[in-house]
């Protein structure tokens, strides 16, 4: 029997992950790799749509890709590879980008959000049609499922209004995807800012957890995490964000449960508590590290690992924006 299609990807936007794509996408992808046939991208056609300097988008585009097979991708297993070496995945934006509306495009938040933030004259068309192109990787697979964090959710569902739209006007040729949103309890927290989503491209480093840095620092920034007054290692989201931000942090890799944990650690400190956390961070981060290291130490044995795998996602993507192109009336080259 054939496993359902996944299809997921991250942006090559830092040297290192962070602790939040760990927990909030590695590690699941790992376990969902074994039931699904798991297509993992390194979106870096996505990440143009930041500036970039060249030499560190190539460089931050390999370390990613590092960090998914350190992380536990299997590229025998799984199709692990950088979205620009599958042409297919511009050329059906395109396609995609002519069936949606500009005020349907226009209502992504994380649009708005974004060309808010930059001002008029640094958002980019390509900001604006990011979403498109986020339809095209995903439709290209005839992917069943799209894990995702709940920012992502909007863009799966206009990816299926998509999908559904091209199959009504030209027939049946695209798999409606489901997106399957990331549990809250998947969610970290910046440690510095604990209401604030750790992300990559936060303006400050003490709150985030790198996976490629030295495991002193990482337990460092444990120890120095934001907490509250009142001193006991308690799950509330609302009043004590801090805390239970590392609680999530502890029960994700540990597999424990929070109330098992918060037990643990009844009528202790918080320094005790960080402490082991910090103990925790570093025994998952510290293998591996070592193994991304290994893999960038040889760049183009990693670069054939990609190079195969890309061909493998090709073969499947020719194959969906061959029946496009027939579908909506392109003439093929003899
Ligand atoms: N804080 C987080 N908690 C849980 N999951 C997270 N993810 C990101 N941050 C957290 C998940 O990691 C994947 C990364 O996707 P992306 O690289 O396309 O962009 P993102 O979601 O915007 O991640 P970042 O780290 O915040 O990157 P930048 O700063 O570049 O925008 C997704 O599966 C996401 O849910």
């Amino acid at each position: 029997m054939t496993k359902p299609r996944l299809y997921s990807g991250m942006q090559p936007s830092a040297d290192s992950l962070q602790i939040g794509n760990y927990i909030g996408a590695l590690m699941q992808w790992r376990d969902l790799q074994e039931a699904y046939d798991a297509f993992f991208s390194v979106v870096d056609l996505h990440a143009l749509t930041q500036p970039n300097d060249p030499a560190e988008l190539r460089e931050k585009t390999r370390r990613t890709a590092a960090q998914y097979i350190a992380a536990g991708i299997e590229p025998s297993k799984s199709t692990l590879y950088v979205q620009s070496h599958v042409p297919a995945h511009a050329e059906l934006a395109w396609v995609l980008s002519t069936l949606t509306g500009f005020g349907e495009a226009g209502r992504m938040t994380q649009f708005k959000d974004k060309s808010q933030r930059y001002g008029q004259d640094a958002t980019s068309v390509g900001l604006f049609t990011y979403p498109v192109l986020m339809a095209a990787d995903i439709l290209l697979y005839q992917t069943d499922i799209v894990p995702v964090g709940d920012d992502q959710k909007q863009h799966v569902e206009l990816t299926r209004d998509l999908a559904e739209r091209f199959n009504g006007r030209y027939g049946t040729t695209f798999r409606v995807p489901m997106p399957v949103i990331q549990q809250d309890t998947a969610r970290i927290y910046d440690l510095q800012n604990p209401t604030a989503k750790m992300s990559k491209s936060a303006e400050s480093d003490a709150g985030v957890l790198w996976l490629l840095d030295d495991p002193a620092k990482s337990a460092k920034k444990v120890m120095r995490a934001v907490t509250d007054s009142e001193g006991s290692v308690r799950y509330d989201r609302e009043n004590k964000p801090g805390v239970s931000n590392l609680l999530v942090i502890y029960a994700a890799l540990t597999g424990r449960q929070i109330p098992s944990i918060e037990d643990e650690y009844a009528g202790r400190g918080y320094g005790d508590f960080k402490k082991g956390l910090a103990d925790v961070v570093v025994n998952e981060f510290e293998p591996v590290r070592t193994r991304a290291l290994e893999l960038l130490d040889d760049p183009a044995e990693l670069d054939r690992v990609l190079a195969s795998n890309a061909a493998r996602a090709e073969a499947v993507a020719r194959t969906t924006l061959g029946d496009v192109y027939d579908r909506i009336g392109l003439l093929r080259r003899a």
